[in-house]
């Protein structure tokens, strides 16, 4: 829909980049059962059964004069910026990640800054962030730290990390001190980050991510489709079951500021390694196809991510819990939505 067509300064509308993608889809499905009025930006339009629930913008979180418009059409409340370039794809085009995973970032925490400061309330950032921010130098350094804490080893080897972690950097800036040699504007943004594991989702599949490896493994025996794994058997790092994600995102959002001691925090899951997924799958659709064909490359990106993370701020500050560990996730979520997705 052009951006002349909407309804002018709605206030406190939820927008939401990135919206069509995988994380997006289940937190429409979540936010707009709650009445939301959501604002949706994707290239990609939104799924039909999604369709009613929004109102989307198809276009480019880089476009400038976009973002500018949205701004001066709604006054949003609540920011959540997922869109980004996954690690895998981020790899292949640096320059183009630093565009859409940074720059773009930028301009949307400048919209959220300009209305703070013009109703003298923060807006609620909330972004996503990644364990792809941290970098274990060797796997006996993996081993040896098997859930990082939120301050330790910021070094990421990709470029996807690197982006994360910026945005991260800038968000605090932003929430604490934008603008601090010049008048002091009426109130700050307030940015908020989650630093997430692997998103498993039942209904939908990751592009472009290195962690992809699980829900492809997971979705191809569904389909009854050999799969080749394209990092070792014994890789290990966190996942988490998507309705967990969606649910970290709204629990953070909603938790008073005060009680936050941080702006970024790890949530955690479970953790295996490739052939426990392997196993997990087997377990479910026993005739699956799968073997393991590592990808040098892609074996090095997650190599140098964590086995997991260590989520105890999360859990002290705004009393995150995950509701799904692995057995609940395979079994009441992601087997019985497969099956029933590709009806096997
Ligand atoms: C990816 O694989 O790029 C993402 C991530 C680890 O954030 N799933």
């Amino acid at each position: 829909m052009p951006l002349s067509q909407h309804k002018p300064m709605t206030k406190n509308a939820v927008l939401i980049t990135g919206a069509a993608g995988e994380i997006g889809q289940a937190l429409v499905r979540e936010l707009a059962a709650g009445g939301a009025q959501i604002v949706t930006l994707d290239l990609a339009a939104m799924p039909p059964e999604l369709a009613g629930s929004t109102t989307h913008v198809t276009g480019s979180i880089t476009d400038k004069a976009l973002i500018e418009r949205l701004g001066t059409e709604y006054s949003f409340g609540t920011i959540y910026h997922l869109a980004a370039l996954l690690s895998t794809r981020a790899e292949h085009s640096p320059a183009l990640a630093h565009e859409v995973n940074v720059d773009a970032s930028v301009l949307l925490l400048e919209l959220a800054a300009a209305q703070s400061a013009a109703r003298g309330e923060a807006v609620k950032f909330i972004f996503p962030s990644s364990k792809a921010i941290y970098g274990m130098p060797d796997l006996e350094t993996k081993a040896a730290h098997p859930r990082v804490r939120e301050d330790e080893w910021l070094h990421p080897d990709t470029v996807y990390g690197a982006n994360k972690l910026a945005v991260e950097l800038l968000g605090a800036y932003y929430s604490r001190r934008y603008k601090q040699l010049g008048d002091a504007p009426a109130a700050l943004l307030d940015f908020r980050a989650l630093r997430f594991p692997g998103l498993i989702s039942a209904f939908t599949l990751p592009t472009g991510g290195t962690s992809d490896y699980g829900p492809e493994m997971l979705h191809a025996a569904a389909q009854g489709k050999p799969y080749a794994c394209f990092v070792r058997a014994d890789t290990t790092i966190a996942f988490m079951a998507m309705p967990d994600g969606v649910k970290a995102m709204l629990t953070l959002a909603a938790a008073p500021r005060q009680a936050l001691s941080r702006t970024a925090y790890n949530v955690n899951s479970f953790s295996l390694s490739a052939e426990e997924f392997r196993q997990q799958v087997l377990a479910a659709f026993p005739e699956a196809q799968i073997s393991f064909a590592p990808d040098a490359k892609r074996q090095g990106i997650v190599d140098s991510w964590p086995m997991g993370i260590d989520d105890s701020a999360a859990r002290a500050d705004w009393g995150w819990a995950p509701d799904y560990d692995l057995a609940r996730c395979f079994d009441e979520y992601l087997v019985p939505n497969i099956r029933q997705r590709y009806q096997r």
